[in-house]
């Protein structure tokens, strides 16, 4: 039996994240220790660019050097990004004391009972039929480590837009005996049965970007090769927080209702990285801007990094309009009690959209 800590896409970057990704990277090696793991294993996107992993994997190195010491091994692949703004030989590369299989098209490690078939990123795989991969030992178990897209255990798109990966066949696992698929590339975790092999793409366990698919608990994934299939679980990081959007409508006189943001202040922890969009019609843009930067400067000692976004239309003198007057005298007069959060946000919404409309006629009239 062995116990095995799987993480991928931590992309690790110089520049104003550098410091919170090694944090997170220090998380997962004190968990490495804290379970007596004996095998740490990355399935690629370590860095987020060719030019991050010049930058960064001596100190990285150095980081898991005691961990390494302590018994852990550490098998890593790399990713599309490892690669990303230039054409390097990965292959001449060595990251001692992590075991890098840059090796194309796979190559076979066996520690301790364990096969690591590793396959580094490719835009294809499709000869692997043609691949000369040994027989599984009896006794053995076999983990492969593959940064592609599976489209049964990821049934999405491609998740970037920028850099995507190649594809990766279900039969693959059958053919060469994996128990442990250890994925990357999906920053959503996600698991599946393919086969024989339970497949896993743990999540990226940083929030590497400010969009709905970097949303959710960040963790790693503990596998206990001891039964079959092996057993898995997750493992929180507290270092790495979350992505949270939230979008609040502002009013025409560009003022931020209260008690959405006093709610939102609640959810927020240090190590976040946050968006909130202010939406609605307002009269001054200006306003509406300084609205922003007050709301952000708010917030900003309560996350990693607040982005306040504007998506509001500017109706000049939209509350001299006398139609558009008589709309807001006419909602203030139903305008519900604070305290009664599903009415409120009702309530903020249809002054949203009748001021949007009022705006459009406004626009046309004038
Ligand atoms: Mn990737």
């Amino acid at each position: 039996m062995a116990k095995i800590i799987h993480t991928a896409d931590l992309h690790l970057a110089t520049g104003d994240d550098k410091d919170y990704g090694l944090s997170v990277l220090d998380e997962i090696i004190g968990l490495c220790r804290a379970e007596a793991a004996d095998f740490l294993v990355i399935s690629g996107d370590l860095f987020d660019s060719f030019a991050d992993f010049e930058a960064l994997r001596r100190e990285v190195c150095a980081r898991l050097e005691p961990l390494a010491a302590a018994g852990c091994e550490v098998i890593y692949i790399p990713g599309n990004h490892e690669s990303l703004g230039g054409q390097p030989d990965l292959s001449r590369y060595d990251l001692k004391p992590l075991r890098f299989q840059a090796e194309a098209p796979f190559s076979l490690v066996e520690l301790k009972g364990v096969e690591f078939l590793c396959v580094p990123h490719a835009a294809a795989y499709d000869g692997y039929r043609d691949w000369a991969v040994p027989a599984k030992k009896a006794g053995n178990v076999r983990v492969a480590l593959v940064h592609a897209l599976n489209s049964t255990v990821f049934t999405g798109p491609d998740p970037e837009d920028q850099s995507r990966a190649g594809v990766i066949d279900d039969n693959f696992f059958a053919r060469f005996a994996v128990d442990y698929a250890a994925l990357g590339h999906v920053h959503a975790g996600r698991q599946q049965l393919l086969g024989g092999a339970l497949a896993c793409y743990p999540g990226s366990p940083r929030v590497w970007r400010a969009h709905k698919r970097e949303a959710g608990q960040k963790t790693v994934r503990l596998v206990d090769t001891a039964g079959s299939p092996v057993n898995i679980r997750r493992l929180e990081l507290k270092s790495a927080g979350q992505y949270r959007e939230y979008a609040l409508p502002l009013g025409p006189d560009a003022s931020v209702p209260e008690k959405p943001v006093s709610r939102l202040i609640l959810e927020l922890e240090k190590p976040d990285l946050v968006t909130v969009r202010l939406n609605g019609v307002v009269d001054d843009e200006k306003a509406a801007r300084a609205a922003a930067d007050e709301l952000r400067s708010r917030l900003s000692p309560m996350a990693r990094r607040v982005l306040v976004e504007l998506d509001t239309r500017v109706a000049a003198d939209i509350s001299a309009n006398s139609l558009a007057r008589a709309f807001l005298e006419g909602m203030d007069a139903v305008r519900p009690a604070e305290s009664d959060e599903a009415a409120m946000s009702k309530w903020l919404l249809a002054r949203q959209y009748g001021l949007e409309e009022l705006a459009g006629r406004i626009g046309e009239a004038g």
